[in-house]
Order: structure tokens, then C-alpha cells, then sequence
């Protein structure tokens, strides 16, 4: 990392990355971001940035247990093949074992019951076959997928911890920098507020005692703060807020957008987020839902919450062209 983009991070930043050790593979990773984002930018092309998945926040440094959230990954799974359907370059910053974009299709199934091993009498080799039936749609998603490959258009990037994660999406900021306007954030990973520094993590398992457990954690520091003002800010950033309390999706809405001062705050709650989805920027707010004949038909409404972003990405790429 540049010894002047820390320097630019403020002091809870410089705290919490000095505090934690990097991901695996972070060099390998940061020079992925570097191509990725080069090569995009040079053939002028959409870029987009979705996040997936919850963290996990450690409780032990040699991790035993940890605290983990309810996300599956479906919203940046399924966005992600809207995006790529839309011509965008997409960086997948991922829960390990979270949804991942065409394979979702398939998550709930046991690949061994889909497979059959065949003798080929001929060759007195085996073959595997694949039932067509327990797999539909497997043709088309998989020259689907075989395309966007080729294209080179997906960089998947896995995280676990929340460490891990703040340090891969500072890492893509930095790297989508020169893609400036062209460049997307589409936050729907649902991140820790909470986290206990290394320093004051035990070692060692926690005992079961006598006694119940008492956590103390700390706030993790508000990322997007850095993110919009100097790890990307010529980008449109999406943030989305998750809330149980649907009176509250729209003032709190508001009230991240005129803290952070981004473009778009995607608002939903945990009971109708496959239904429904509030859509705030500075001078206006939508309402994107699915029908219940949509929902029959299984339409997705990542669809309609991708759709919609890309036309508020073009608009902000044409004013960024000509500012007023
Ligand atoms: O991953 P998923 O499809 O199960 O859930 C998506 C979501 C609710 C995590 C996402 O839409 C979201 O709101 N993410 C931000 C959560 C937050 O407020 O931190």
C-alpha cells in the first residue's frame, strides 16, 4: 500500500490497519485490482466494485469462535450477473463460501446426486455425465459464464474476516482510483459495526466457566468516510443500509447520505429485501419492488435495483464530463 495513501487515511484508519495482519494472498490480490483496473480503464469500459457477504469478527487470535452475521451473498451474487449482463467489469469482493454469480443456481444442490461416473466400454475409461434435469438451466448459465471468462470481465476476491475485508476494499479503492467516474461501488456486504483490536484479543479459546461471557468490542471506524473522500473520489459509490424497523429506512437513508456525501444509499429490511428497496440520492428517492406475479414468475430484483444504477451511473459520468 502507498505510504501516502495511509498517510491520507486519518488516525482510526492508521489504527485499525496497523493493528491487523493483511489477508492471505494481499500482494497477489493487490496486483490482480492493478491488471483488472488497468485493462478496463484502457478499453473503456463500466467498472464495478460489488461487495458480498458478512464478516467474521474473531473473538480469539487463535480463532476458535468469532461473530458472524445472517448474509448469504444472493444480493451481490445476483447483482453482479446484472451487471456483467449490463457490460460493466466487475471486481466480486466475496464471503468465502458465500453465493457466487452462476453457481448460485446450483448452491442448494449435492453436486454427487447431479454427476454419474460412466464406463465408456470403448475407451475403458470413465466419463462423468451430468443429469440435465437436476441442473436446469445449465447450459445457457454455463456459456454464460464461459463468456464472461473469456472476456476476462469477473475478478472474484474472497474475504473472511472483517480485517480482511477492510483491507481488500481499500486495496480495490485504491486500484479503481484510475478508472475514476467510470468506476462503481456497490457496498451490499453486510460489514461488523464491532470488532475487539488484536490487542486486546485473548490468545487462546475462551473457557467455558462458571461465569457468563462478557464481550467488549469497539466500533469499527466508518469506512465510507475514507472510501469517498480519498481512496476513490472521483467514483459513484452505492451504499446500502440494512434496517428492522421499515418507519426508519428513509431518515436514515438521508442521514448516511449527508454524512458521507456519496451518491446512492440503497435502503431495505431483512423481511422484504427480496421484494423491496428504497433508492435515495441527494434529490430523490425510488421505490423498487417486485410484483407478486414478478415474484411467481421468479424475476429477481436485482434487476430492477441494477438497471436503475446504471442509469444514475451515466448520468454522473456525463455531469462529471461537464461539471456546472
Ligand atoms: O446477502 P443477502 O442477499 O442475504 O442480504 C443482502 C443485504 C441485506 C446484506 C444487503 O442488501 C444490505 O443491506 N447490505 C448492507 C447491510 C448493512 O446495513 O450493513
Amino acid at each position: 500500500m502507498a505510504a501516502e495513501a495511509e498517510a491520507e487515511d486519518g488516525p482510526e484508519w492508521d489504527q485499525f490497519f496497523s493493528d491487523c495482519a493483511p489477508p492471505p494472498n494481499a500482494a497477489a490480490s493487490v496486483r490482480a485490482l492493478g491488471e483488472f483496473a488497468a485493462q478496463h480503464a484502457e478499453q473503456c469500459r463500466r467498472l464495478v466494485l460489488v461487495t458480498s457477504g458478512g464478516t467474521k469478527v474473531p473473538l480469539e487470535s487463535r480463532t476458535v469462535r468469532y461473530l458472524d452475521n445472517f448474509s448469504s451473498g444472493w444480493r451481490g451474487a445476483v447483482s453482479a450477473e446484472h451487471f456483467l449482463q449490463l457490460g460493466y467489469a466487475v471486481v466480486f469482493l466475496h464471503r468465502q463460501r458465500s453465493l457466487f454469480p452462476f453457481s448460485r443456481r446450483y448452491s442448494g444442490l449435492n453436486l454427487l446426486d447431479a454427476l454419474k461416473a460412466v464406463l465408456d466400454v470403448g475407451t475403458g475409461c470413465w466419463r462423468v455425465e451430468a443429469d440435465q434435469a437436476a441442473l436446469p438451466g445449465i447450459v445457457p448459465t454455463l456459456q454464460r459464464y464461459a463468456a464472461v471468462r473469456e472476456a476476462g470481465l469477473l475478478l472474484p476476491l474472497e474475504f473472511s474476516t472483517l480485517s480482511d475485508y477492510l483491507y481488500l476494499l481499500r486495496a480495490a479503492a485504491q486500484a479503481l482510483h484510475h478508472n475514476g467516474p467510470k468506476a462503481m461501488f456497490y457496498l451490499a456486504a453486510a460489514v461488523s459495526d464491532f470488532f475487539i483490536p488484536a490487542s486486546e484479543m485473548p490468545e487462546h479459546k475462551i473457557q467455558s466457566g462458571a461465569n457468563p461471557l462478557q464481550l467488549s468490542m469497539q466500533m469499527v471506524p466508518k469506512m465510507l468516510t475514507p472510501l469517498v473522500k480519498d481512496w476513490a473520489p472521483q467514483a459513484f459509490v452505492t451504499s446500502f443500509k440494512l434496517e428492522t424497523d421499515s418507519s426508519q429506512l428513509l431518515a436514515r437513508a438521508r442521514k448516511a447520505l449527508a454524512t458521507y456525501r456519496h451518491q446512492v444509499v440503497v435502503a431495505n429490511t431483512l423481511e422484504t429485501r427480496r421484494v423491496y428497496v428504497l433508492i435515495v440520492t441527494e434529490d430523490s428517492q425510488v421505490d423498487i419492488k417486485l410484483s407478486e406475479n414478478e415474484v411467481q414468475q421468479h424475476h429477481e430484483i436485482e434487476e430492477k435495483i441494477v438497471k436503475h444504477l446504471s442509469e444514475c451511473h451515466t448520468n454522473f459520468i456525463e455531469k462529471s464530463k461537464n461539471p456546472t
